[in-house]
Order: structure tokens, then sequence, then C-alpha cells
């Protein structure tokens, strides 16, 4: 028996990366009848056949699956925005991490591209909250390749996941990282006019140096459907030495009196703009909920 990692899956085949190359495979039918959903980044152990195809015999048991995109054993999500153009904005970012928080995604590391273009004191002041709540942030331009080489060897032999919004150059960052990759940058390929509804499949791209990256359209925002409001604390992780000694156990750090979350706030404990950031995404959660 052989084992390889999913790389795609492409009508009902799938491509296997082996230390040889890439094998394609069909699941044994018993898998289907259990509905299995096999999803890239799965281990498999596969039978090689006369004609160089093989069989998927066996899934290893998962460390983590993402859902949105579907990926499993993500070792990393590697959330990327640009300093400018388009501007850098802590709610999106905010956002961003509270879906990489709720997707239970252990290591989150913020990554910064284009900062040839950033005014970067002020890039600094942007990003002090999240440094001081210990998030690992890295920053890059993938026009004047600076900061490249730290990336890459963030990306050595694990799982990543490339999110963010549109247009920071997770493309481009990759493809500098990778030349082979050949991904498509720029307005025009990220303006082609798909359905709405168009679910894009995740692929893993093997690197050279060993490790996969997920180029993904990043998380999409009808994710927040799935939060619950008394949960939303959770995703915040400065919140957590606070949130349970509010006066009321059902306290959401909004309008309740004697909240231990505002009055970290108040001490300066807590970010003012990621206290604000959470509020938006609460009221955000609860207008939502009311339209059932
Ligand atoms: N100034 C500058 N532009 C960049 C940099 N990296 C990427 N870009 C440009 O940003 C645009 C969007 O890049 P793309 O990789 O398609 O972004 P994606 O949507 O996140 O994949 C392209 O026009 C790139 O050439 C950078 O470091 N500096
Ligand atoms: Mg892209
Ligand atoms: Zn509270």
């Amino acid at each position: 028996m052989l084992t390889g990692v999913v790389l795609k899956a492409f009508n009902s085949f799938y491509y296997i990366k082996q230390e040889q190359g890439v094998t394609v495979c069909k699941l044994r039918g018993r898998f289907k009848q259990e509905r299995y959903s096999l999803a890239v980044g799965d281990r498999v152990e596969y039978d090689l056949l006369d004609d160089e195809t093989g069989i998927i015999e066996k899934i290893l048991p998962r460390q983590s699956v993402l859902k949105r995109p579907l990926v499993a054993n993500v070792d990393q999500v590697i959330l990327t925005f640009a300093a400018a153009s388009p501007n850098l904005h802590p709610l999106l970012l905010d956002r961003f991490l509270v879906l990489a928080e709720y997707s239970k995604l252990k290591n989150i590391l913020i990554c910064i591209n284009k900062i040839e273009l950033a005014d970067l004191v002020l890039l600094e002041k942007t990003l002090q909250p999240y440094y001081e709540i210990g998030y690992k942030i890295i920053k890059v331009s993938a026009k004047e390749n600076i900061g490249m080489l730290e990336l890459k060897n963030h990306l050595k032999d694990k799982i990543s996941v490339f999110a963010g919004p549109s247009g920071v150059g997770k493309s481009t960052l990759l493809n500098a990282i990778e030349p082979g990759l050949n991904l498509a940058t720029g307005v025009i390929s990220t303006k082609i006019k798909r359905g709405k509804h168009t679910t894009r499949v995740a692929e893993l791209l093997p690197l050279a140096q060993g490790g996969f990256v997920v180029d993904t359209p990043g998380f999409s925002s009808t994710e927040f459907d799935y939060i619950q409001k008394t949960d939303l604390e959770d995703y915040f992780v400065e919140f957590r030495p606070y949130m349970d000694t509010c006066k009321y156990n059902t306290c959401i750090h909004d309008v309740e009196p004697a909240c231990s979350v505002k009055q970290a706030v108040l001490d300066k404990k807590i970010s003012q703009v990621r206290y604000d950031a959470y509020l938006n995404i609460l009221h955000e959660i609860q207008s939502k909920k009311k339209g059932f």
C-alpha cells in the first residue's frame, strides 16, 4: 500500500501527491456508500493498478478539517492583507480573525503585503493591538522582494491556507515563492464574472521545498450565519481573561451593566478598536437572526 496526500478532486478522480509525483486515483466503491467526503489535504493509502492509476483503500485519520473551503489537515492560515491598495481596514482583519478562530485554526499568521506602499509608522500603529494580543505578523512586499524568505520559511512542510480580501496579492506572493504555480493575478483575473453561488473548489499546491498552499478567495462572510452571538466572545482572544467575570453570566458585553470586558476597555487593557469591531460583528449577527 502506498500513501499520499489529496491535491484536488475532479469528477470522481483524486490527484494524489506522493514522493515521486502525482497519481490519479479513484475511490474504492464502499467509500461512496459511506458518503465519506474525501477532502483535499486528506492523507490516503492506495493501491497502484497496472495502468499506473490507483484505487484509494483507506483514508488516514484527520487532524482537522476546515469547512469552507473544504481542506483537511490545515496547519495554518495566512491571513493576507495589503498595507495599501486596497487599504488595510482593521474591521476586515477582525472579521477574518473571527472566522479563523471560529474554524479552530490553531496557527494564524497575519501577512501584510505591499509594505513598500505604506507609511510604516502608521502601519505599526494600526497593527499594534494585534501584536499586543499575541498574533504573529509578518510584513512583506512581493513586488520589492521584502520578507519573502521569512514567509517561505513559514510554509515549509505545512499545509497553509491563504485567505484574505481580493487584490491584496495572495496569488502574486505564491507565484513569487513558487514560480511554477502560474496563478492568475491582477484585476482582470479576479473580475471574471462567476455566478454568485459558484463555489470554488480548493486545491492543494505543492511547494518544491516541502509543504502545500491553498490559494482561496477567503472565507465567505456567510460564515457569520453559523456563529452564535453568545459565542462571539470566544473568537476575541483578548476577551478571555475578562469575559467570565461579568456580573451576568449571559453577558454579551454590549449594554449590560457591570461588564468586565467593557471595564477592561475603559482601563485600556482591551483595545477600543477591537471592542468596536466586536460590537459591529455582534450587531450584524443579531440583525441577521431577527430575519428568521
Ligand atoms: N505595489 C504592489 N503591488 C502588488 C504587490 N503584490 C501584488 N501586487 C499587485 O496587486 C494586484 C492584486 O494581486 P493578486 O495577486 O491578484 O491578489 P489576490 O486577489 O489577493 O490574489 C496585482 O496587480 C499585483 O500585481 C506588492 O507587493 N506591491
Ligand atoms: Mg488571487
Ligand atoms: Zn460582559
